[in-house]
Parts: structure tokens; C-alpha cells; sequence
């Protein structure tokens, strides 16, 4: 996981972490969301608010990870911060992980995916260095 401090809506992220062969981070267990807080941390901008892979787009209240193409399912793991996602407006539709009021650094909140936030976090699978594509 490494966190990008770099204005971004949630698709200009998205394109950007196909760019960097990797894709927006999926966090599907306690030590994935501890391995998204500490890219986090290691940024120029520990507090910020940072896109990650999750939208319910087309169906609201029916997330996906992007990364995975995989629904995320009742019995997931799920790290929101109370009240949320809340679709607010109507009009939330991407997972952001960041800070409310300085505190919970790494909470989830769906945010307008059209909206410039501080930055993203990417995810990158471990590839076997003999099938490795070159560069
Ligand atoms: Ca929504
Ligand atoms: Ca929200």
C-alpha cells in the first residue's frame, strides 16, 4: 500500500494506480486497513483524505472494490466511521479513509467521487520477480 499525496478525483486515482501497475486499495481485513494507515502516516499529509477502492456507483448502498472487480458482502470487514457511508446528498458514491475532527485516522466515509481530495492510496499484489513484466 503506499498513500499519494497528489489532488485527485476518485477516477483520475483510479487511472493513476493502473498507471503505477498497481490499483486503488481494497481493504478487506484489520491488517490491510493497518497497512493503509501507515501509507498514510509516512505522507507529507499523515491527516489528509485519501480515495481508495470502493464505490457503489450504478447501485447505491451495493459496494464493490474496484481493484478486485468483488462485492463487498455483508460479513466483510468494514472500518466507517459512525453514521456512515451515508450517501449524502444523494450523491456519495466513493470510499474515502481519512480524519474526522483529527481523530480516527483511517475511518471510512463515502465521499462525491468527483471531488478533488487530498490524495489516494494505491495497492500493489506481490508478483513473483520470474514473471515479473519488463519494464
Ligand atoms: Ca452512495
Ligand atoms: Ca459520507
Amino acid at each position: 500500500m503506499i498513500a499519494f499525496t497528489k489532488r485527485a478525483n476518485f477516477f483520475e486515482a483510479w487511472q493513476d494506480c493502473h498507471a503505477y501497475d498497481g490499483h486503488l486499495a481494497s481493504i478487506q481485513s484489520a491488517f490491510e486497513q493497518t497497512l493503509v494507515e501507515e501509507a498514510m502516516a509516512k505522507t507529507g499529509n499523515p491527516k489528509g483524505v485519501y480515495f481508495i477502492g470502493g464505490t457503489d456507483i450504478g447501485r447505491d448502498g451495493r459496494w464493490m472494490w474496484i481493484g478486485l472487480n468483488q462485492l463487498m458482502k455483508a460479513n466483510d470487514y468494514k472500518n466507517f466511521y459512525p453514521g456512515e457511508p451515508n450517501n449524502l446528498n444523494g450523491n456519495q458514491e466513493c470510499l474515502t479513509v481519512g480524519n474526522w475532527h483529527g481523530e480516527n485516522r483511517g475511518k471510512w466515509d463515502d465521499f462525491e467521487c468527483l471531488t478533488r481530495i487530498d490524495g489516494y492510496v494505491c495497492e500493489f499484489e506481490s508478483v513473483p520477480t520470474t514473471t515479473r513484466r519488463p519494464k
